[in-house]
């Protein structure tokens, strides 16, 4: 059976024996795994039960990137990082089952937002997540509708955990050149003039409209293995890495689980996409697991 659902979650399989596990709660892909090898880093301290994001995977961030800077902004009273990862989303059945994907779908809408939350976004509106597995391809998209009476801002970001063996290794190509905002520095704008962005301590970067075709992940464990990712309509990329001292006071990441993990986040975050009544916006992103002595895995 190439998809399973089950209370919690649904889970899908290639015929070549890829798989991913998308949870209800959040529409959170919690594993991807290639041919049997895991993908997506999840904490082993995640809790799972809906109390809480899940630390892991891909939370899907909307409306609202982090805390919203501006008080005034509609969006303010959120919690970090929105409403989207701690919802539980409805079962969307089966879009594609053929040879060569797999493709499922998860909805949410206002109603079905906890009630705390609806109370400070009261907004009307229609999410619909696509997951689909291809061999070593994982594409998640996004389509967001207002079915409110009035436009409203938001924010949207995949905030994808990559499972690496070991963070000091890591390299990322394709964010050469390109400005970007320094959470770790107060909040000031710098250019990196790396041509790869190595992982030594606490990052965690903002890159605004960053017109790059592919950014690769660079796994460089000697495997020669790499991921590209590509995005769709998300012009911002999100890089983060706790370290031990941020990771020391998360209460669902072990001490040592950073250097398991590197989160390159594709978003629209440095300003906010308006929708009009009735309109939709869609987005996305592409994940494709190569190693880079053969080219295309096969
Ligand atoms: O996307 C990066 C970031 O905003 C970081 O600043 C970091 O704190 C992280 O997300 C995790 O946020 P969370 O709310 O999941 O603890």
């Amino acid at each position: 059976m190439p998809v399973e659902t089950l209370e919690d979650k649904v889970i899908i399989k290639d015929s070549r024996g890829s798989s991913a596990e998308i949870y209800f709660f959040g529409a959170t892909v919690t594993s991807w795994k290639y041919r049997g090898k895991e993908l997506l880093f999840l904490s082993k301290k995640s809790l799972l039960d809906g109390t809480k994001g899940i630390r892991g995977g891909i939370p899907v961030v909307f409306p609202q990137f982090a805390k919203a800077a501006d008080s005034s902004v509609e969006t303010a009273a959120l919690p970090q990082h929105g409403l989207a990862r701690i919802s539980k989303f409805e079962w969307g059945g089966v879009s594609v089952d053929n040879e060569s994907e797999v493709s499922v779908r998860f909805g949410l809408n206002d109603s079905q937002v906890p009630e705390n939350l609806r109370k400070v976004w009261p907004k009307k509106f229609k999410l619909i997540y696509t997951v689909t597995l291809n061999d070593d391809t994982l594409k998640t998209n996004l389509s967001v509708t207002n079915e409110d009476i009035a436009p409203f801002d938001f924010n949207v970001l995949l905030h994808t955990y990559y499972s690496i063996p070991d963070i000091s290794k890591v390299s990322v190509d394709g964010l050469f050149n390109i400005s970007y905002v320094d959470k770790v520095k107060n909040f000031t704008t710098d250019i990196d003039n790396n041509q790869s962005i190595n992982f030594t301590q606490t990052t965690d970067r903002i890159y605004g409209n960053v017109p790059t075709e592919i950014i690769k992940i660079n796994i460089n464990d000697g495997s020669n293995e790499a991921f590209l990712l590509r995005r769709t309509n998300l012009k911002d990329t999100v890089v983060w890495n706790p370290w031990i001292d941020n990771a020391k006071n998360m209460s669902d990441l072990g001490d040592d689980e950073y250097k398991q993990m590197v989160c390159i986040e594709p978003g629209h975050v440095t300003d906010y996409i308006t929708l009009k009544p009735k309109e939709s916006w869609e987005g996305g992103q592409t994940i494709q697991y190569v190693t880079l002595a053969i080219g295309h895995l096969s």
